[in-house]
């Protein structure tokens, strides 16, 4: 569909400097990423500047989250978009469900104020993969698509069509995330189709047949050339795979 695969890595809250350097030496020796893949990695704060200084310029560095306010001052414990720019990120992961449910505890990030984050990093220039997804719970119950749009709707508000041109949206079923199940590559793309339909009604059929939906969910190289196979399958979020040289397979696989 003239869309270039967007293959995203999440090491969310792992890794050592030495544990880093090591995979950064893997990623670096890995071989060519194929032109119609755009490989992106989302790093823990303490290594984003070390990561961006050694890992391959053909790789693209994000950070998992950032602060709802680009300024500066008195907000303890907050990373902005402009030092996330100054230390070499391109890119910024919002939404991930494991921000949105607090891990488990009820001060998670609500869809509004990721709305609001995803502005901030637009406006500063950084790219979004904007994470949604719902529970086993809501897909037992036939929600999918109703949460995943009361999801977006917000972002859909917040931000300027024009703007979608720097987003993609990580589709991530809770259920199968780090639990080793996957959506099947059917499954998924029934969703990404849904999301697809939906981003048309609401922004356009341009930006629409434009946006980039990236499955993620315990994809790893073994299943993801059966998911990017699907027409409406953009890319992969990976999560525990990227942690491995085996996240390089995955682009390997797309030459
Ligand atoms: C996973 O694959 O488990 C993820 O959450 C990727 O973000």
């Amino acid at each position: 569909a003239g869309r270039n695969y967007l293959i995203g890595g999440n090491w969310k809250c792992n890794q050592t400097t030495e544990s880093a350097l090591e995979l950064v030496s893997v990623l670096n020796a890995a071989g060519p990423i194929p032109t119609n893949c755009e490989v992106v990695v989302g790093i823990p704060y303490p290594y984003l500047a070390l990561v961006a200084s050694k890992l391959r310029s053909d790789i693209q560095i994000a950070s998992q989250d950032c602060a709802h306010s680009a300024k500066m001052g008195a907000f303890t414990g907050e990373v902005n978009v402009n030092q996330l720019k100054d230390v070499g990120c391109t890119w910024v992961i919002l939404g991930h469900s494991e921000r949105r449910s607090g891990f488990g505890g009820d001060s998670g990030e609500s869809s509004n104020l990721i709305a609001g984050k995803c502005v901030t990093a637009v406006a500063a220039g950084l790219k979004v993969m904007l994470c949604v997804g719902e529970t086993l719970e809501e897909r037992e119950s036939g929600d999918t698509i109703k949460v995943v749009k009361s999801q977006l709707d917000p972002a859909i508000k917040a931000l300027q069509p024009a703007d979608w041109e720097n987003v993609a949206i990580a589709y991530e079923p809770v259920w199968a995330i780090g639990t080793g199940k996957t959506a099947t590559p059917e499954m998924a793309q029934e969703t990404h189709a849904e999301i697809r339909a939906y981003v048309a009604s609401a922004l356009g059929r341009d930006v629409a047949s434009k946006i980039r939906i990236q499955y993620g969910g315990s994809m790893k190289a073994a299943n993801a050339k059966a998911l990017l196979a699907q027409p409406d399958i953009d890319g992969g979020l990976i999560g525990g795979a990227s942690l491995k040289p085996e996240f390089a397979d995955v682009w390997r696989g797309m030459l």
